[in-house]
C-alpha cells in the first residue's frame, strides 16, 4: 500500500487542532476516534498526533469525562445532529467513548518520544479512568456501566436490541445522518428515536442519572483494563508509581471474567434486569487485549470459527455471521470496522497467534485501499460501505504499514 493515499486523507479530514472523522457524515472531532487517528499520525506528522490528543482533553468535563464529540464552531449546526443545541453542555456531547486515549497517548510517545506531552496528559487520563471506575460503576462490580449505546462506540449494535427495547423513541428531530449515509446501512428510525430519548433523558438529569438504558459492555471494559495498562508504562515512564494501574487492570479484568463470561464468551449484561444479552458481537473478543487472560484459547476458538470467522472472513466481523439477523451491511450488525481489526491485530499478537496477525494486517490494508478507505466493509465480499475517506481506516492503515509484516 503507499502511505500517501492515507496520508491524503487523513490530511484532508485535518481542521487545523483536530480530525474530522469524515467530511460530511461526522464533521466534528469524536473521542475514540481522534485517539486512532493520533496513533497513526505519530508516524508521519507526531506534532499534529500530540495536538489531537491535546484539543480532545482540553474538552474533558470537571468530573473528568472526555465527551464523545467536540463541536467545531465552524461546521454549519444543521451538519449533524444531535448537535450542541441538543445536548446544551457548551461546545461538547455529554456522553462518552471507548477509553482508549491512554493507550494513544502512550503510542504516540513511543514513536516521537515527550515526555512533557506525557507529563500533560497522564493526569488528565488518570482522571478520566477514575470517572469511569467511580462515577460509572452502577452494578457494583468493578466495571463501567455505559448509559448510551452510542457510548459503545459500535451504536447499533444486536448486544443493545433488548435493553433498549424498553425505552419509548423520540420523534419531531430531522436525522441528518441520512443525507450522508445509505438508509439501509444505517440504523432504523425507531432506534434512532430511541438514541434521542435517552440522550435527552440524561442531559434533562444534568448528565448524571442512571436511566432506562445501562449496560455493562466487555468491550468498553476491556478497553479500560488494557487503558489502565498503558497508564503503568505512562507512570513508569514519567518515574512515578505505576502499581495501582496494573493492579486497576487486573481487577477489571477479573471482573470481566466473574460477571460477563459464559459459555465460552463475554456478553454485554443489562444492570437493569441483571441478564446477560446473548449475542455474539466483536465486543465479546475484545478482552483478548489482556495479555493475562485466562480464557483466551476458548474465545480464540470462538474468533476464529464460524460465529467470526477470523482469517477466512475481511476483518472482524461485528456481529456472529450465524446469527439469523447478522446483516453484512447494517450499521454494528454484521459489518467489519478497521479500528475492531486493529485493536485484535495487537491482541493476536499478545497470545502469540502471530500468523493469523499477518493475515489480517494484510487483509486490513488491502480492503483499506481498495474501499478508499470506507468507513467499513462486508466481512463476506470486502464490498466498502458507509463513508469514505473516513479517517480511522486511513490512520489504522498507516500504522499497520509502519509495523513489521
Ligand atoms: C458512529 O457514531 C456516531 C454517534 O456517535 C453516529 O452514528 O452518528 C460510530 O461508528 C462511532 O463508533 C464513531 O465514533 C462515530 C464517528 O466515526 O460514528
Amino acid at each position: 500500500m503507499d502511505v500517501t493515499r492515507a496520508a491524503a486523507v487523513l490530511a484532508g479530514n485535518w481542521l487545523g487542532s483536530s480530525t474530522v472523522p469524515s467530511r460530511s457524515l461526522y464533521p466534528h472531532q469524536w473521542s475514540w476516534d481522534s485517539a486512532f487517528i493520533a496513533i497513526g499520525l505519530r508516524h508521519q506528522a507526531p506534532e499534529r498526533a500530540r495536538r489531537e490528543l491535546r484539543t480532545l482533553f482540553a474538552a474533558q468535563w470537571p468530573d473528568g469525562r472526555v465527551p464523545h464529540i467536540v463541536f467545531d464552531p465552524g461546521t454549519p449546526p444543521e451538519a449533524y445532529f444531535p448537535g450542541p443545541a441538543f445536548w446544551r453542555a457548551g461546545r461538547t456531547s455529554g456522553i462518552v467513548q471507548p477509553p482508549v486515549h491512554a493507550r494513544a497517548v502512550l503510542a504516540v510517545h513511543e514513536a516521537a518520544p515527550d515526555r512533557g506531552f506525557l507529563a500533560t496528559l497522564y493526569p488528565k487520563l488518570r482522571a478520566w479512568h477514575e470517572y469511569l471506575r467511580g462515577s460509572r460503576d452502577a452494578g457494583g462490580h468493578g466495571l463501567a456501566a455505559i448509559v448510551h449505546p452510542w457510548e459503545s462506540g459500535m451504536d447499533n449494535s444486536p448486544a443493545w436490541d433488548e435493553p433498549l427495547a424498553r425505552v419509548t423513541p423520540s420523534s419531531g428531530f430531522v436525522r441528518r445522518d441520512l443525507a450522508h449515509g445509505t438508509e439501509a446501512d444505517r440504523p432504523s428510525d425507531a432506534d434512532y428515536g430511541r438514541y434521542v430519548r435517552l440522550a435527552a433523558d440524561y442531559r434533562d438529569s444534568d448528565y448524571r442519572d442512571f436511566g432506562d438504558f445501562v449496560v455493562e459492555d466487555p468491550g468498553f471494559n476491556a478497553l479500560l483494563a488494557d487503558g489502565e495498562l498503558a497508564l503503568a508504562e505512562i507512570a513508569e515512564e514519567l518515574g512515578l508509581p505505576s502499581e495501582e494501574h496494573r493492579e486497576s487492570a487486573a481487577r477489571i479484568a477479573k471482573a470481566l471474567q466473574d460477571t460477563l463470561w459464559d459459555n465460552g464468551f463475554f456478553f454485554a449484561r443489562d444492570v437493569r434486569t441483571g441478564a446477560l444479552t446473548r449475542q455474539h458481537t466483536c465486543a465479546g473478543l475484545l478482552p483478548l487485549l489482556l495479555p493475562d487472560l485466562a480464557v483466551a484459547p476458548a474465545l480464540l476458538a470462538t474468533a476464529t470459527g464460524p460465529r467470526f470467522g477470523l482469517g477466512r472472513v475481511h476483518g472482524i466481523p461485528s456481529y456472529d455471521l450465524t446469527a439469523p439477523d447478522f446483516d453484512p451491511a447494517r450499521y454494528w450488525r454484521g459489518p467489519s470496522w478497521s479500528n475492531v481489526g486493529w485493536l485484535l491485530h495487537r491482541a493476536l499478537h499478545h497470545h502469540g497467534e502471530h500468523a493469523l496477525a499477518t493475515r489480517l494486517r494484510t487483509d486490513l490494508l488491502t480492503t483499506a485501499v481498495a474501499t478508499d478507505f470506507a468507513e467499513y466493509c462486508d466481512p463476506l465480499t470486502g464490498a466498502g460501505h458507509g463513508t469514505r475517506s473516513f479517517s480511522w481506516t486511513a490512520a489504522l492503515a498507516v500504522d499497520l504499514l509502519a509495523q513489521p509484516a
